[in-house]
């Protein structure tokens, strides 16, 4: 196993190794991606998904076959151990098929309770990983330094930088547009990336300084939620809910409660059909 500094938790350091391998085999593109639609025919998955879900799925049971698997292609397993681990292989899928390289492999580790307890998002097309497990920090490790990072002090919405994603139905899109007319007016400007794993970390990182999107799975930000949250963000959904499909917000603590309130106003939990 990899050496690091950052931590000695043995399951930080699995995920970590798991995603390191999964993140290799994905730079090695096939010339040409079978593509099969899912939700719509823009939701796409494609050969390179599906072989990275089941090498992380196949290293993950042997090192830990008392815990249970959620992925985004399909693993499922029953935890023995009260703990699951989630997996996206693949978090920005379109931008993998464009070759744009905002993608990443993505291995949260959470309680049945929903405790998040670790997180690596590693971006292999950017040289870069992200890291958490709980009560013990963040960090970024780029070109092989890692070093601890933590969310932006930006107190003031208005000069706030914000990440948002887009659903794949025409119905989601028609009201995600809606609550951007109302958002865009109140804010410095909007990023939309295509990975909400790694929207949540550049909310880590204090690149972006908030983050929401409706729509997002498990798999899209159980290990981006451990990250941000050990760098400092507040996440969460709207009128007190937790973060889940209905809304995922995430920022730092000066900006939340601002973005709450606006996201509620324009009622951008609901869609209009
Ligand atoms: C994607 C998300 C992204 C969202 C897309 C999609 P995928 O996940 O991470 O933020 O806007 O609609 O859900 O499909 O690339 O794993």
């Amino acid at each position: 196993m990899q050496q690091t500094k950052f931590s000695s938790d043995p399951d930080l350091l699995l995920a970590y190794e798991v995603a390191l391998a999964a993140g290799k085999s994905l730079l090695e593109r096939p010339a040409v991606l079978d593509l099969d639609a899912k939700s719509t025919p823009t939701d796409i998955v494609t050969q390179m998904d599906k072989s990275a879900e089941a090498l992380i799925v196949e290293a993950l049971v042997n090192a830990r076959p008392n815990d249970g698997l959620l992925g985004e292609e399909g693993a499922q397993r029953d935890a023995a151990s009260g703990r699951t681990w989630i997996i996206d292989p693949i978090d920005g899928t379109i931008n993998y098929l464009y070759e744009l390289p905002f993608w990443c492999v993505s291995i949260g580790l959470h309680t049945s309770d929903g405790q998040g307890l670790v997180g690596v998002v590693h971006a292999p097309a950017l040289d870069t990983t992200w890291l958490a497990a709980k009560n013990q920090g963040a960090w970024i490790i780029e070109r092989g330094h890692h070093r601890p990072i933590q969310v932006s002090d930006q107190s003031d919405l208005a000069m706030s930088l914000m990440g948002t994603g887009f659903g794949y139905s025409s119905a989601r899109r028609t009201s995600q547009a809606r609550v951007l007319n109302s958002i865009l007016p109140n804010v410095r400007d909007i990023r939309r990336l295509g990975s909400c794993a790694l929207d949540l970390c550049l909310v880590a990182q204090g690149v972006l300084d908030g983050y929401y999107e409706r729509g997002v799975h498990a798999w899209d930000h159980a290990a981006g939620s451990v990250i941000a949250r050990e760098a400092g963000a507040l996440i969460g959904g709207l009128r007190g809910q937790g973060e889940g499909n209905e809304m995922l917000v995430a920022t730092n603590p000066y900006i939340y409660d601002e973005l709450i309130a606006l996201l509620e106003l324009a009622q951008a939990d609901q869609d209009d059909i």
